[in-house]
Protein backbone atom coordinates (compact mmCIF):
# COMPACT_ATOMS: atom_id res chain seq x y z
CA UNK A 1 0.00 0.00 0.00
CA UNK A 2 1.33 3.44 -0.55
CA UNK A 3 1.52 6.07 2.18
CA UNK A 4 -1.18 8.94 1.70
CA UNK A 5 0.45 12.32 0.69
CA UNK A 6 -1.01 15.19 2.39
CA UNK A 7 0.39 18.56 1.81
CA UNK A 8 -0.16 21.56 4.51
CA UNK A 9 -1.00 24.58 2.78
CA UNK A 10 -2.49 28.38 3.22
CA UNK A 11 -4.38 30.11 0.78
CA UNK A 12 -1.77 32.34 0.18
CA UNK A 13 1.84 30.82 0.58
CA UNK A 14 3.67 31.23 -2.56
CA UNK A 15 5.86 28.76 -0.91
CA UNK A 16 3.12 26.25 -1.05
CA UNK A 17 2.06 27.60 -4.17
CA UNK A 18 4.89 26.25 -5.76
CA UNK A 19 4.60 22.95 -4.02
CA UNK A 20 0.81 22.51 -5.03
CA UNK A 21 1.90 23.42 -8.70
CA UNK A 22 4.85 20.77 -8.33
CA UNK A 23 2.44 18.20 -7.10
CA UNK A 24 0.05 18.97 -10.07
CA UNK A 25 2.25 18.56 -12.96
CA UNK A 26 3.60 15.60 -11.47
CA UNK A 27 0.74 14.31 -11.28
CA UNK A 28 0.91 13.17 -7.29
CA UNK A 29 -2.18 11.95 -5.70
CA UNK A 30 -1.99 14.13 -2.57
CA UNK A 31 -4.52 15.36 -0.30
CA UNK A 32 -4.49 19.02 0.51
CA UNK A 33 -5.15 20.93 3.67
CA UNK A 34 -5.69 24.59 3.91
CA UNK A 35 -4.93 25.46 7.51
CA UNK A 36 -4.29 29.17 9.57
CA UNK A 37 -0.53 28.39 10.41
CA UNK A 38 -0.46 30.93 13.26
CA UNK A 39 -3.08 28.60 15.09
CA UNK A 40 -1.71 25.30 13.91
CA UNK A 41 -0.57 23.73 17.14
CA UNK A 42 -0.69 20.58 15.79
CA UNK A 43 1.89 21.52 13.20
CA UNK A 44 4.49 21.52 15.93
CA UNK A 45 5.03 17.82 16.07
CA UNK A 46 5.83 17.35 12.35
CA UNK A 47 7.49 20.54 11.65
CA UNK A 48 9.18 22.90 15.03
CA UNK A 49 9.40 25.78 12.90
CA UNK A 50 5.41 25.63 12.32
CA UNK A 51 5.38 26.63 9.15
CA UNK A 52 3.63 25.79 5.92
CA UNK A 53 3.93 24.06 3.79
CA UNK A 54 5.08 21.23 5.30
CA UNK A 55 4.31 17.82 3.38
CA UNK A 56 3.81 14.26 5.23
CA UNK A 57 3.94 10.99 3.49
CA UNK A 58 2.83 7.99 6.22
CA UNK A 59 5.45 8.64 8.90
CA UNK A 60 7.82 10.86 6.76
CA UNK A 61 7.53 14.85 7.41
CA UNK A 62 9.41 16.58 4.55
CA UNK A 63 9.86 20.82 6.07
CA UNK A 64 10.77 23.14 3.35
CA UNK A 65 9.06 23.68 -0.34
CA UNK A 66 12.74 23.21 -1.93
CA UNK A 67 12.38 19.88 -0.44
CA UNK A 68 9.08 19.05 -1.16
CA UNK A 69 9.58 19.55 -4.44
CA UNK A 70 12.32 17.43 -5.55
CA UNK A 71 10.64 14.56 -2.88
CA UNK A 72 7.15 14.97 -5.35
CA UNK A 73 9.67 15.25 -8.69
CA UNK A 74 11.42 12.34 -7.71
CA UNK A 75 8.53 9.97 -7.11
CA UNK A 76 6.97 10.82 -10.20
CA UNK A 77 7.00 9.44 -13.33
CA UNK A 78 6.59 12.54 -15.20
CA UNK A 79 9.41 14.54 -16.82
CA UNK A 80 11.67 15.49 -14.13
CA UNK A 81 11.51 19.51 -13.54
CA UNK A 82 15.26 19.76 -12.71
CA UNK A 83 17.00 18.17 -15.75
CA UNK A 84 20.52 17.26 -15.22
CA UNK A 85 22.09 19.53 -17.72
CA UNK A 86 21.16 22.95 -16.63
CA UNK A 87 20.49 21.64 -12.62
CA UNK A 88 22.86 24.30 -10.55
CA UNK A 89 21.08 27.11 -12.55
CA UNK A 90 17.80 26.28 -12.10
CA UNK A 91 17.70 25.50 -8.24
CA UNK A 92 20.13 28.87 -8.28
CA UNK A 93 17.23 30.39 -10.00
CA UNK A 94 14.48 28.92 -7.12
CA UNK A 95 16.33 30.29 -4.42
CA UNK A 96 16.46 33.93 -6.55
CA UNK A 97 12.55 33.44 -6.46
CA UNK A 98 12.32 31.81 -2.84
CA UNK A 99 14.50 35.04 -1.84
CA UNK A 100 12.09 37.41 -3.54
CA UNK A 101 8.91 35.45 -1.88
CA UNK A 102 10.44 35.51 1.43
CA UNK A 103 11.24 40.02 0.98
CA UNK A 104 7.52 40.33 -0.08
CA UNK A 105 6.48 38.30 2.90
CA UNK A 106 8.80 39.78 5.33
CA UNK A 107 7.33 43.13 4.00
CA UNK A 108 3.91 42.21 4.10
CA UNK A 109 4.63 41.21 8.16
CA UNK A 110 6.08 43.89 9.03
CA UNK A 111 3.40 46.20 8.02
CA UNK A 112 0.37 44.79 9.13
CA UNK A 113 2.40 45.16 12.61
CA UNK A 114 0.52 47.83 14.90
CA UNK A 115 2.17 51.33 13.97
CA UNK A 116 4.40 51.90 16.86
CA UNK A 117 6.13 48.11 16.25
CA UNK A 118 7.00 49.19 12.69
CA UNK A 119 10.05 49.85 11.60
CA UNK A 120 10.74 51.63 8.51
CA UNK A 121 14.19 50.99 7.97
CA UNK A 122 13.06 47.10 7.87
CA UNK A 123 10.63 47.47 5.06
CA UNK A 124 12.73 49.86 2.81
CA UNK A 125 15.25 47.17 2.84
CA UNK A 126 13.09 44.33 1.71
CA UNK A 127 11.45 47.41 -1.11
CA UNK A 128 14.97 47.83 -2.27
CA UNK A 129 15.72 43.78 -2.29
CA UNK A 130 12.54 43.16 -4.36
CA UNK A 131 13.04 46.28 -6.89
CA UNK A 132 17.09 44.58 -7.47
CA UNK A 133 16.24 40.86 -7.71
CA UNK A 134 13.35 41.58 -10.28
CA UNK A 135 15.43 43.98 -12.27
CA UNK A 136 17.98 41.50 -11.83
CA UNK A 137 15.83 38.46 -13.17
CA UNK A 138 15.03 40.52 -15.88
CA UNK A 139 18.40 40.92 -17.12
CA UNK A 140 20.27 37.63 -16.08
CA UNK A 141 17.65 35.03 -16.56
CA UNK A 142 18.00 32.86 -19.03
CA UNK A 143 14.58 30.47 -19.04
CA UNK A 144 17.13 27.79 -19.84
CA UNK A 145 14.12 25.42 -21.09
CA UNK A 146 11.86 27.37 -23.64
CA UNK A 147 9.81 24.48 -24.01
CA UNK A 148 10.40 22.45 -20.97
CA UNK A 149 9.03 22.87 -18.04
CA UNK A 150 11.54 23.53 -15.10
CA UNK A 151 11.28 23.87 -11.33
CA UNK A 152 12.66 27.38 -11.86
CA UNK A 153 9.58 29.07 -14.36
CA UNK A 154 7.09 27.66 -11.53
CA UNK A 155 9.19 29.42 -8.61
CA UNK A 156 9.99 32.93 -10.94
CA UNK A 157 5.98 32.69 -11.80
CA UNK A 158 4.73 32.14 -8.35
CA UNK A 159 7.11 34.88 -6.95
CA UNK A 160 6.05 37.80 -9.23
CA UNK A 161 2.87 36.83 -9.03
CA UNK A 162 2.78 36.97 -5.19
CA UNK A 163 4.62 40.52 -5.77
CA UNK A 164 1.63 41.45 -7.88
CA UNK A 165 -1.08 39.98 -4.96
CA UNK A 166 1.23 41.57 -1.87
CA UNK A 167 2.65 45.12 -2.84
CA UNK A 168 2.20 45.73 -6.64
CA UNK A 169 3.05 45.46 -10.56
CA UNK A 170 5.12 48.31 -10.46
CA UNK A 171 7.76 46.53 -12.10
CA UNK A 172 5.75 45.07 -15.00
CA UNK A 173 6.57 48.46 -16.74
CA UNK A 174 10.17 48.27 -16.36
CA UNK A 175 10.61 44.69 -17.11
CA UNK A 176 9.15 43.77 -20.42
CA UNK A 177 11.03 40.56 -20.78
CA UNK A 178 9.36 38.63 -17.73
CA UNK A 179 6.01 39.97 -18.11
CA UNK A 180 5.71 38.67 -21.88
CA UNK A 181 6.73 35.85 -20.57
CA UNK A 182 5.05 35.42 -17.50
CA UNK A 183 1.91 36.58 -19.20
CA UNK A 184 1.75 33.52 -21.25
CA UNK A 185 3.05 31.03 -18.71
CA UNK A 186 0.22 32.34 -15.93
CA UNK A 187 -2.53 30.85 -19.04
CA UNK A 188 -1.17 27.52 -17.78
CA UNK A 189 -4.19 25.26 -16.02
CA UNK A 190 -1.85 25.28 -12.88
CA UNK A 191 -1.43 28.66 -12.51
CA UNK A 192 -4.86 29.18 -13.09
CA UNK A 193 -6.08 27.33 -10.79
CA UNK A 194 -3.69 28.38 -7.64
CA UNK A 195 -3.99 31.86 -7.48
CA UNK A 196 -3.63 33.20 -4.20
CA UNK A 197 -6.87 34.15 -2.21
CA UNK A 198 -7.83 36.05 0.54
CA UNK A 199 -9.98 34.13 3.10
CA UNK A 200 -11.70 36.87 4.88
N1 LIG B 1 11.70 28.23 3.42
C1 LIG B 1 10.32 27.89 3.66
C2 LIG B 1 9.48 29.13 3.91
C3 LIG B 1 8.05 28.82 4.29
C4 LIG B 1 7.35 30.03 4.89
O1 LIG B 1 7.95 31.06 5.16
N2 LIG B 1 6.04 29.88 5.10
C5 LIG B 1 5.25 30.92 5.73
C6 LIG B 1 3.97 31.18 4.96
S1 LIG B 1 4.26 31.80 3.35
C7 LIG B 1 4.81 30.46 7.10
O2 LIG B 1 4.44 29.32 7.27
N3 LIG B 1 4.83 31.36 8.09
C8 LIG B 1 4.28 31.04 9.38
C9 LIG B 1 4.79 31.95 10.43
O3 LIG B 1 5.77 32.66 10.19
O4 LIG B 1 4.20 31.93 11.51
C10 LIG B 1 9.80 27.09 2.47
O5 LIG B 1 10.34 27.25 1.37
O6 LIG B 1 8.90 26.26 2.65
Amino acid sequence: MTNKIILFNGPTSPFGRKSKITALVQEIIFEEKIIKVQEAKFLDKHNPLRKIPTLLVGNLTIIDSDNICIYLDTISNKKTLFPKNDYFNIVSMVSVANGLMESVLERRMEIIRPNNEQSNNFINKQETRITRTIEWLENNWKNYNKDYLTMDQIAIACSLEYTNFRLNSQWEKKSPNLIKWLDNFRQKDFMKSTIPLEIK
